[in-house]
């Protein structure tokens, strides 16, 4: 029987948590996993909501358990499991339709697939959701692309599941095709540097100021207090202070140092690099990632190599007074380097995509979640086509503040070997970005002298050669 107004195709973390939001908000939803054996576990974890659910055994039961013109949530495994997905759902549907692909797809992927979906009847939404299971569960920030005539015929049910800021829903409309995979994207790759920048922080903390776990914690629960207040700082002070049941000892140290990465933090440095857009935080933070994962190749290096002597900090009150400043200003430079790329990519892309609205629906339910995106909707609210947030008035003064800051870590940092690629990789983008006068007229030399690519001169109009070799 159709009565479902809504379905959920993929019932693993994110999917089963948004069809239990997407019932408790009042919709009747029709759910399908490839295996069984999930959707019954999902029927009996569902508590009070079970009457809100349709637990379907075939694609066919689902489809037909949707009042027409369905709305049908896919979130699958991102990629070819997408793709077998839709084929798979295309036939059973009908004109007007629509699927939402609602996983961590690489934009282009979406583009493609908006394609192959343009003469079926069917309508596509590339969607972006983030929040990790709490925010599919009780709100995630909603990244919407696609036809924007197809918005409003799911924007009822995306902002009622999606995440509030004061009352206002974390949910919008970006853009065409893949703005909303591509603005999720780029949030990950942010997400990516501020965790990387946070770790560096926590990293001299432990190594330079000889600080516990306990003590890092306590660190990060105060400065969750002021401007660095966010989802990210305060999940922080959690994992450092948490004590493993079995040892009595903090669970911190008896995590291994590899990280593992899905690929949207390499998208989005692959992209940046696309586009000509400078993401150095983003890569930076890739790169840690990468490097951390050779746990043996580095262990065989330390070997080799030795570290670098240190010495003792002189006043550790201060210093740490300058690491929450510093990591303010490095949280700046990837920032504005993500709202850099986004800009690049809507130009390209033809999107339009409204950067204050991204702020705005950053600032509930994701993981980058922060006091800090409500002043940048500010900053991008009161001049939105701005080439770079820094030149912003609100924080090119909240830069030169802790400008200072940054420069003593990283400088401190380099001296005595402890590792900032994403802190000092903002040192660099600050102070090459802010320079008129830069070096790239050697650079233009040199490609002349081997290339004869030819340069510009600031006396004269034209393409000109140098007198190499005469
Ligand atoms: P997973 O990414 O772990 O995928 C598991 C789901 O995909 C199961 O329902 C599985 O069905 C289904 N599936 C697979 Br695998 N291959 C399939 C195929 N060929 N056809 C149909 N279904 C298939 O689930 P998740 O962690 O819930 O993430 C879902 C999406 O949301 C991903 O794109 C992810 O990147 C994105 N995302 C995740 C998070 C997070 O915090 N986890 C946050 C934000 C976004 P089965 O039960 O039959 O194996």
């Amino acid at each position: 029987m159709s009565n479902a107004e809504i379905g959920v195709i993929g019932l693993a973390v994110m999917g089963a948590n948004l069809a239990l939001n997407i019932a408790e908000n009042g919709y009747k939803v029709a759910v399908f996993n490839r295996t069984y054996a999930r959707t019954e576990e999902f029927m009996k974890s569902a508590g009070d909501l079970v009457d809100q659910l349709v637990p379907c055994k075939t694609l066919e039961e689902f489809v037909n358990a949707i009042r027409p013109p369905r709305p049908v949530i896919i979130m699958v495994k991102a990629g070819g499991p997408v793709d077998m997905q839709m084929e798979a759902l295309k036939p059973l549907m009908s004109d007007n339709d629509i699927i939402i692909d609602a996983g961590n797809a690489n934009f282009r992927d979406t583009l493609r697939r908006e394609d192959e979906m343009k003469d079926t009847g069917l309508t596509f939404i590339g969607m972006g959701v983030s929040g990790g299971e709490e925010g599919a569960r009780h709100g995630p920030s909603i990244m919407v692309g696609g036809k924007q005539s197809s918005y409003p015929r799911v924007q009822g049910v995306l902002e009622a599941i999606s995440a509030k800021y004061k009352d206002t829903p974390c949910a919008a409309w970006l853009g065409e095709n893949g703005a909303g995979h591509f603005v999720k994207t780029i949030h990950n790759g942010i997400e990516y540097a501020d965790m990387q920048m946070i770790a560096e922080v926590y990293g001299i903390m432990r190594d330079r100021l000889k600080m516990e776990p306990k003590a890092i914690s306590d660190v990060f629960a105060k400065w969750n207090e002021g401007p660095l207040e966010s989802y990210l700082i305060s999940i922080t002070a959690e994992v450092l202070k948490a004590i493993d049941p079995k040892t009595d000892t903090p669970m911190i140290n008896l995590i291994l140092d590899a990280a593992g990465q899905k690929g949207t933090g390499r998208w989005s440095a692959i992209e940046a690099l696309n586009m000509g857009v400078p993401a150095t935080a983003i890569e930076a933070a890739v790169a840690a990632r990468s490097l951390s994962a050779a746990k043996g190749e580095r262990l065989h290096a330390e070997g080799v190599l030795g570290l670098p002597a240190s010495t003792d900090v002189a006043d550790p009150e201060k210093f740490i007074a300058d690491l929450e400043l510093a990591l303010l200003a490095g949280k700046i430079a990837a920032y504005a380097q993500g709202f850099a790329v986004m800009s690049a990519a809507s130009k390209e892309f033809d999107w339009g995509l409204p950067m204050p609205t991204i702020a705005k629906i950053w600032r509930a339910g994701c993981i980058i979640q922060s006091r800090f995106l409500d002043e940048i909707s500010t900053a991008f609210s009161k001049d939105p086509d701005v080439a770079n947030l820094v030149i912003t008035p609100a924080f090119s003064k909240l830069l030169g503040e802790c400008d200072g800051p940054l420069r003593h870590i990283v400088s401190e940092s380099v001296l005595n070997g402890s590792p900032v690629p994403a802190l000092a990789s903002a040192v660099s983008y600050f102070d090459t970005y802010r320079r008129g006068q830069g070096t790239a007229n050697l650079i233009q030399g040199q490609r002349d002298f081997f290339g004869a690519h030819g340069f510009k001169r600031l006396d004269e109009e034209g393409d000109h050669h140098g007198p190499w070799g005469s």
